[in-house]
């Protein structure tokens, strides 16, 4: 008997989704939802990770039968080789993202970037000291140029470590040192990362999956790290801004634009030009009020965070935006882009249009973006969005009325502002109310949705019950964005449901218990975070020593590989909620499991269950706060400065 198809409550949590993925029902149009029925149970070789076609002499494939493959390669080689080619993939589209904006920057510096500017000069100071970059008494523009070089070295440098390695605490780097996971170039790294797991060359599965967690440093400490600092200096640090999420921030009477993907350059300058005097009054005359932009995954959450643009939906929405009907043009970009979207679009008005030359699909329209008249680009793509306005069918249009208000924008200068004032910005207060055990820790909640797993089900159950237990909670990507939809990423938040703890501070602060940090690199934020409360003192010497947790609940992408990867080199153990392909060779999973924490302080568990994944959570906590000795009921001791600087950090 054929498997009855699972109902729309079944397969998504919200309600836009629901009512969009009925219209798809009646409109006859395919959508992930049933390509993933369709697909049935994935490959059993796959799923174990123990299919290896790294050479043609395979594809080979590992089984009781034959347990290694016709080199002679076993179940460990074989399943710790295809984890470090994710980590690479991972750590090279983070670290391409990084690199394109490190051009651009530089161009700027140079004085080629007509359309593009430093907006946010203090952040330029501020990134560049970091570096040991001297501005005093220097142009602007020379400072830029230094510190653009010195991100380009991220990528390119062959045998010194990275630069950026230096900004985290010096007892955290010296685990890297001492286990020989310092990462020079990311270039480097994601070359030797394929070379490494070319046919006959590296075989020990602890080698590999050591050059895993390095590579993936290179994203964390490099790559995603250089992508941030520049996106902060050249459109503005975050700071807490209001929003809506979902469906419902499509207009019916507006040109409804959608920017999809993840690099902010192009989102930023449609931002820009939608608000142009000759766009409006070009909208008017095609019979709009005006044109409405909305984000979608990490490119909504750029522009979401540093200027309040609504958010449409995340990843497994981004066909059902085009369903509704009422999205003249979607422009996308690079990564978590769905080659579903032109059949999608095909029946509707809606143009998909692609903006980069490495990134093409078979019925986008492509419109390559011109950075030397960036502006000017922006303008065309949004004048020919209000072009198709007049193709929209009114029959077909379908918007959901569901929406929900959100504050975003939570920078970790935001966060310093927030906890300590103008005068006295710092994270005094977190680590206090940390040591106090009001805040008994901090989960960093980040990644995808997943179609395995109902669509935002495991993050909200997981961070509701969490505030509950007084876990401040911050988060990144489609996580962030599933909190938004719930309505949860408001101050409100901590009265209506966090423990009495938490909810104390943030009405104090005036923070929701769920901070919004931004996008899929803007990880690199929750570890600023994390060296941020090491700096301030009393929570131990090392990242491994905060009380704190990693989180992947519904991840999906090599990126969230290359991330996980990244926060348990750093010292902080991460639960997926999604396993890897890994359960194919147990050396390998006990590998990353107790052999990374015995090496670096964090290891990864995988837990199904959100309420398990809860318990664990807790007592991965609570043990760290035994180390620290802050679980005794002590009176409150403020450190004076003998005591912290004998925290040595
Ligand atoms: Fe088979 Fe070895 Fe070739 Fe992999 S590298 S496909 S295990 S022969
Ligand atoms: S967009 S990588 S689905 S978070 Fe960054 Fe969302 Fe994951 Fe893409």
């Amino acid at each position: 008997m054929a498997k009855e198809a699972k109902r729309p409550e079944e397969l998504v949590s919200d309600q836009a989704s629901i009512e969009t993925i009925l219209k798809a029902q009646l409109d006859c149009v395919e959508t992930c939802f049933v390509r993933a029925e369709a697909q049935g149970m994935p490959c059993k070789f796959g799923t174990l990770g123990v299919c290896c076609k790294i050479c043609h002499m395979g594809p080979c494939k590992i089984t009781p039968k034959s347990p290694r493959g016709v080199c002679g390669a076993d179940a460990d080689t074989i399943v710790a080789r295809n984890f470090l080619r994710e980590t690479a993939a991972g750590t090279a589209a983070h670290s391409d993202h990084g690199r394109h904006l490190a051009l651009r920057f530089k161009k700027i510096a140079e004085g080629k970037e007509p359309d593009y500017k430093i907006t946010d000069v203090k952040a330029l100071h501020r990134i560049a000291g970091k570096y040991g970059i001297k501005t005093e008494g220097r142009a602007q523009n020379e400072i830029a140029l230094e510190l653009a070089n010195t991100f380009m070295s991220e990528f390119t440098s062959q045998e010194e470590p990275l630069k950026t390695l230096n900004l985290a605490p010096e007892k955290t780097r010296a685990v890297w040192k001492k286990t020989k996971i310092e990462p020079y170039g990311a270039d480097r790294m994601v070359v030797e990362a394929m070379h490494r797991t070319h046919m006959g060359v590296d075989h020990d599965y602890r080698n590999l999956l050591d050059m895993a967690f390095r590579t993936s440093l290179a994203d964390g400490w490099g790559g995603a790290h250089v992508a941030t600092q520049i996106s902060d200096i050249m459109f503005g640090t975050p700071e807490p801004v209001k929003s809506s999420a979902n469906l419902g921030v499509l207009e019916e009477k507006k040109v409804n634009i959608i920017v999809h993907g993840h690099e902010p350059a192009l989102s930023e300058m449609l931002a820009t030009a939608v608000y142009d005097p000759e766009i409006i009054e070009y909208a008017k005359k095609a019979g709009a009020e005006g044109v409405n932009l909305a984000g979608l995954c990490c490119t909504a959450n750029e522009i979401l965070m540093r200027r309040g643009i609504n958010v449409a939906g995340n990843f497994l929405q981004q066909e059902l935006a085009i369903i509704t009907g009422a999205v003249e043009m979607m422009v996308v970009d690079v990564q978590c882009v769905m080659p579903s979207l032109p059949s999608v679009a095909a029946s509707y008005h809606t143009l998909v249009v692609s903006t980069t030359d490495i990134a093409k699909t078979i019925g986008a329209i492509h419109m390559e973006f011109d950075e030397d008249h960036a502006y000017l680009s922006a303008k065309n793509l949004i004048k020919k969005a209000i072009d198709n306005f007049k193709n929209r069918d009114p029959k077909k249009m379908q918007i959901p009325k569901v929406k929900e208000p959100l504050i975003a924008g939570f920078s970790v200068e935001a966060i310093r502002y927030m906890l300590g004032g103008s005068f006295r910005a710092s994270f005094r207060p977190l680590n206090d109310a940390i040591i106090q055990g009001r805040i008994r820790g901090i989960a960093g909640i980040v990644g995808c949705n997943n179609i395995k797993t109902k669509t935002d089900s495991y993050i909200n159950s997981i961070t509701r019950e969490l505030i509950k237990r007084n876990v401040l909670i911050l988060k990144t990507g489609c996580a962030a964005q599933a909190s938004g939809k719930a309505g949860k990423l408001t101050p409100e938040t901590a009265l209506g449901e966090a423990g009495q703890g938490l909810r104390e501070v943030c009405e104090a602060v005036g923070i929701p218990p769920i901070l919004h940090m931004g996008s899929c690199v803007d990880n690199t934020r929750i570890l600023e975070a994390a060296s941020e409360i090491v700096y301030e003192g009393g929570l131990g010497d090392s990242i491994a020593k905060v009380p704190a947790v990693g989180v992947a609940p519904e991840w999906m992408s090599e990126k969230a590989v290359a991330i996980g990867c990244y926060f348990v080199a750093s010292g902080v153990d991460v639960i997926l909620g999604q396993p890897f392909h890994i359960s194919g060779s147990e050396n390998v999973v006990k590998y990353l499991d107790e052999g990374a924490r015995e090496k670096y302080g964090g290891g990864f568990i995988y837990i199904p269950d959100p309420m398990e994944a809860v318990e664990k959570i807790m007592s991965l906590i609570e043990a760290k706060r035994e180390k620290l000795g802050i679980n005794k009921k002590a009176e409150r001791k403020l450190l004076d400065m003998k005591d912290r600087r004998s925290t040595n950090v």
